[in-house]
């Protein structure tokens, strides 16, 4: 089986970008065996501290957020990083092609209860002279590479660099990633749907009609039977999408008129979106195509809907119609 190094050497990329790849893929490699150790290595367990999102800090956020920036200052190719657990972007040197944004451990709700999480990463150009946020603020279509490890029964590396969709699975003896799917092609059609039910109520009406519609089964304009999965971090819930198809979507709601969408735009909705659109599926907010998506601030939020490419068209045919009137008592 082809090596991650291998594999790489066969795709038109420059040498940096390649070595930028290895490092992330090297780091995810001391990230996984961190996160297998659990309680042993005493990872475990919350911080006191709260990040820029207001969420209260897992120690193994804070542990992986250090492994990759340390990691990504010493690599030499990378500019500046935003991440998840950072307030502001860091800056690393001035020189480097690369700007990268990570959300180190994605689903670390999921880590005290040993199920699974991930590290989930975005490469975008360097634009020239002094970078700050703003350099960061290009759309998903910049990027020139995306990908996410997942760590699970088995730790496994998903890669886009714009060649398709290539699968590597950590051979944990040799420390390396082999790789085992070299075309990842997301089924069109699906009867799997992946939501957090328990805000049903504070969806609004395009969201509820359709999951309403999917919840009909058979008897429903839909007629036929959908089965639903929720794994509570998008890498898996991404990972199962990219493995037999479905549809994943963490919509709009008004659960917290503060935050009406959860998922973050850099970190989460735009590298899992490059991954979905080049395994064939299809990635939106319901109106706009996330990798349209001029940024504003680098940890803006976005709604998600994506996964197989019918099963999301027929979602977005249900935004596109007209929800004023009142419904007939
Ligand atoms: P954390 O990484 O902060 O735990 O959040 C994970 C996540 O952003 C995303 O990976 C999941 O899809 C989503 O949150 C799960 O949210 P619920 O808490 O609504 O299940």
């Amino acid at each position: 089986m082809q090596t991650l190094a291998q594999t790489l050497a066969t795709q038109a990329i420059p040498a940096s970008l390649a070595q930028l790849l290895q490092t992330l893929a090297s780091t995810s490699v001391a990230i996984s065996n961190a996160v297998r150790r659990g309680a042993l290595a005493g990872v475990l367990g919350s911080t006191d501290h709260e990040n820029v999102q207001g969420e209260t800090q897992k120690k193994l956020d804070v542990i992986t957020n250090e492994m990759l920036k340390d990691a990504l200052r010493a690599d030499g190719t990378v500019r500046a990083l935003a991440s998840e657990e950072e307030d502001f972007p860091v800056v690393l040197g001035d020189h480097g092609d690369y700007l990268v944004c990570f959300d180190p451990l994605d689903g670390s709700s999921n880590i005290d209860i040993n199920s699974l999480v991930g590290t989930i990463f975005s490469v975008l150009p360097a634009p020239q002279g002094e970078v700050n946020e703003q350099s960061f603020l290009q759309s998903g279509r910049h990027q020139v590479a995306a990908g996410y490890v997942l760590y699970g029964p088995a730790t496994m590396l998903a890669l886009t660099t714009g060649h398709g969709v290539q699968l590597f699975t950590l051979d944990p003896q040799s420390g390396e990633y082999l790789l085992t799917n070299p075309a990842v092609s997301i089924p069109k059609d699906t009867a799997e749907f992946a939501i957090n039910m328990s805000n049903q109520q504070f969806w609004e009406a395009p969201m509820q009609t359709y999951i309403g519609d999917l919840l009909l089964g058979k008897i429903g304009p839909r007629e036929k039977s959908f089965n639903m999965r929720w794994i509570a971090a998008m890498v898996g819930d991404v990972h199962r999408v990219l493995s037999r198809g479905g549809i994943f979507t963490y919509p709009t709601d008004h659960k917290n008129p503060q935050k009406p969408y959860k998922l973050r735009l850099m970190y989460e909705a735009n590298p899992m979106s490059l991954l979905v659109e080049q395994a064939g599926g299809k990635s939106s907010t319901g109106y706009q195509d996330i990798l349209d998506i001029q940024p504003q601030a680098i940890h803006q939020r976005v709604a998600v809907i994506l996964g197989s490419a019918n099963e999301v068209a027929t979602c977005l045919e249900y935004h596109s119609l007209d929800y004023s009137e009142e419904p007939e008592l």
